[in-house]
C-alpha cells in the first residue's frame, strides 16, 4: 500500500467528540512513550506530523489523521485513492503528567 498523503483533521478529549465515523479508522494502542506517535509518522513519511516527545504522556487527545492511500487490497480497484483515518492515541501506563 502506499501513503499517498496525510492531514492532521482534529483532536478530541473524548471518543464522542471524534469525527463521524464515515471511513475506515486504525489506531494502535499501547503504553506512553512506546512509539506510537512515532510508528504513524514513519508509515505517513512525515516526522512533523503526530507530536512526539522523549517524556511519557505527550499525546494526551484523541488525534485523526485523513490518509489517502492507493488501493492494494482490491485488484479491481488497484491503484484507485482510499480515504482512511489513522488515528493517534494516548498511551496508557506512567505518563509523566498531572491528573486532570
Ligand atoms: N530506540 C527507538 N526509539 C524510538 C523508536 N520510536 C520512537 N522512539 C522514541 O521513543 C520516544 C517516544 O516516542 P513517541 O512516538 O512520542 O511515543 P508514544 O507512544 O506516542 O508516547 P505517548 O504519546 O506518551 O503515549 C521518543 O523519544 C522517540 O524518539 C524506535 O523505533 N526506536
Ligand atoms: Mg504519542
Amino acid at each position: 500500500m502506499l501513503i499517498k498523503s496525510a492531514k492532521y483533521i482534529i483532536s478530541s478529549p473524548d471518543f464522542e467528540k471524534c469525527p463521524a465515523p464515515d471511513k475506515k479508522e486504525y489506531a494502535f494502542i499501547g503504553r506512553s512513550n512506546v512509539g506510537k506517535s512515532s510508528l504513524i509518522n514513519m508509515l505517513c513519511n512525515n516526522e512533523k506530523l503526530a507530536k512526539t516527545s522523549g517524556t511519557p504522556g505527550k499525546t494526551q487527545l484523541i488525534n485523526h489523521f485523513e490518509i489517502v492511500s492507493a488501493s492494494a487490497i482490491n485488484p479491481k480497484k488497484e491503484g484507485e485513492n482510499v480515504k482512511w483515518f489513522l488515528v493517534d492515541l494516548p498511551g496508557y501506563g506512567f505518563a509523566k503528567v498531572s491528573i486532570r
